[in-house]
């Protein structure tokens, strides 16, 4: 890949992403103006924006308007801000510092980051049912349907569960492919699918993204485990080593660092070939494996 053309792609976007986080949240000046604070405090100006990323990769597939595309990447990406704030409260992970600055619950207090999610949450699908995102109205039901199914219990808030009963248990990894399917991998499906159904998707085009999105989502899962046993806490914006310290199973845990690391180079060639049949079309989801799988952070 050229890293340069990549990195100009992803600023431009993640500048738009941006601009309409910045937009849709209310104002801190907007009672109830700690609420709003705190939401914005949670949301805005950082964050690597991987899931809108992933729906403009796979909208530029479909050749879906950008505009679109943009709404359903701010709903995904919402979504994602609330699961880190209630992963960070006390009765979860109990973590201080997230994006490079004290956690919300830490900044705020708890009922305070209780309450962001809760209505970032509800942002989330305000967006989706406010904005024009497909041309026929079922089919756009059927993307806030994804995205309700994708954060539920039989996706992101189920995984989290299987995740809070693992805690100090040896798992397999197969058991371990189960929790994070759902925990990290469900999202970044959803996010890949909406960013695709705001264009024309064939049938042959969504398998291969939706196959694409479930080997690059696990992808990102052990990469980032790897990361929170290799990486310092500067880089990661979040505290390093604590899947250690709180004896959770993890990638590392189970295969060792070289096999994980060797796992995550396989699943991004599972998920290229998955790309191999659309062309041209997918050059932006192809730098994006290589990105997730190769990051330093
Ligand atoms: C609380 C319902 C609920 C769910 C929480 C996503 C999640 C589930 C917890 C986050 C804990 C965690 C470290 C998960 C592993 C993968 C992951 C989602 C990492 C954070 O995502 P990045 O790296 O973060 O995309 P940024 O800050 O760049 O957006």
């Amino acid at each position: 890949m050229n890293p340069a053309d990549f990195q100009s792609w992803a600023a431009a976007r993640q500048t738009r992403i941006e601009a309409v986080l910045e937009q849709v949240l209310p104002l801190s000046r907007i009672a109830p103006a700690r609420l709003h604070a705190a939401m914005r405090y949670a949301v805005l100006g950082a964050g690597k924006r991987v899931r809108p990323l992933l729906a403009f990769a796979a909208g530029e597939l479909t050749r879906a308007d950008p505009e679109r595309v943009v709404i359903a990447g701010a709903a995904v990406e919402l979504i994602h801000a609330y699961s880190l704030v209630h992963d960070d409260l006390p009765c979860m992970d109990d973590d201080v510092l997230r994006r490079g600055k004290p956690t919300c619950h830490v900044e705020y207090d708890e009922a305070t980051a209780l309450l962001v999610g809760d209505a970032l949450q509800s942002v989330a699908f305000q967006l989706l049912g406010e904005y024009r995102l497909s041309d026929d109205p079922a089919d756009q039901l059927d993307m806030i349907k994804l995205l309700a199914t994708a954060a539920g219990s039989r996706g992101m808030a189920g995984g989290q569960a299987i995740d809070l009963e693992s805690v100090g248990k040896k798992l397999s990894v197969p058991e371990l492919e189960l929790m994070h399917i759902h925990k990290t991998g469900a999202l970044i499906r959803a996010s890949a699918l909406l960013g695709a159904k705001c264009g024309k998707a064939d049938e042959r085009a969504l398998t291969a993204v939706d196959t694409f999105a479930k080997h690059i989502g696990l992808a990102f899962q052990v990469v980032d485990d790897v990361l929170d046993a290799e990486a310092p806490t500067a880089t990661l914006g979040k505290t390093a080593g604590k899947d250690a310290q709180q004896n959770k199973p993890t990638y590392v845990s189970a295969l060792g660092l070289t096999d994980s690391k060797a796992f995550a180079e396989e699943l991004r060639q599972d998920a290229l070939r998955a790309l191999a049949p659309l062309g041209e079309g997918a050059l932006r989801l192809r730098q994006l494996a290589d990105f997730i799988v190769l990051r330093r952070f």
